[in-house]
């Protein structure tokens, strides 16, 4: 099973994430950030994973700590759970429109963290959250999995779509990537080792 439990412990916040790559897309999510508790459930969703996410953070502040932690423990998790990554595509493209968004989110297995992050969004807030923290969300996840992660949002005017489009795209490509091919043989890269 490709599969990782996490837990971490701060003064600020408490994360406990037990997440698999070979799901059926069922999540039992409960963050205390209701728009990441979205984000996160359509992410289990559409990358057909199996998440339980779990997170108790100083949110009387804001929401910065906490999604700034799931991102380190889901990024974590993701890597515990691809192991060697023995077998996986390695690669993978995903480009989810949602109405007036078109998000396209390319990942690489790489073990070398990057984020490139081309994504304007438009309002300050969705609800309560602030958005500047997808930012924080998604350098965190790239940084602790060890993955390449470009995001390109192509356009879009609503930033509840433009942000769920891209976690959606998140999903999708980190699917692909992950995903076994039966004709690679071993690591797929040419320096025979991709951790
Ligand atoms: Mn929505």
């Amino acid at each position: 099973m490709r599969q990782a439990e996490i837990k971490r412990n701060t003064n600020e916040t408490k994360i406990a994430i037990n997440f698999s790559l070979d799901g059926e897309g069922k999540s039992v999510i409960d963050t205390g950030v209701p728009f990441m508790d979205h984000m996160l459930d359509l992410f289990i969703k559409h990358g057909l994973f199996d998440g339980n996410i779990q997170a108790d953070g100083d949110t009387h502040i804001d929401d910065h700590h906490t999604t700034e932690d799931i991102g380190i423990v889901l990024g974590q998790a993701v890597k515990e759970a691809l192991g060697d990554k023995k077998g996986i595509r390695r690669y993978g493209n995903a480009f989810v429109p949602m109405d007036d968004a078109l998000a396209q989110v390319v990942i690489d297995c790489s073990n070398r963290p990057h984020l490139e992050f081309r994504c304007e969004l438009p309002n300050e807030k969705v609800g309560t959250f602030d958005t500047e923290l997808v930012h924080e969300f998604l350098w965190k996840f790239a940084l602790e999995s060890r993955m390449n992660v470009h995001v390109i949002v192509h356009y879009g005017k609503n930033t509840h779509h433009i942000i769920e489009a891209v976690f959606k795209a998140l999903a999708r490509a980190l699917d692909e990537a992950t995903s076994i091919d039966p004709r690679v043989k071993g690591v797929p890269s040419t320096k025979g080792l991709l951790t």
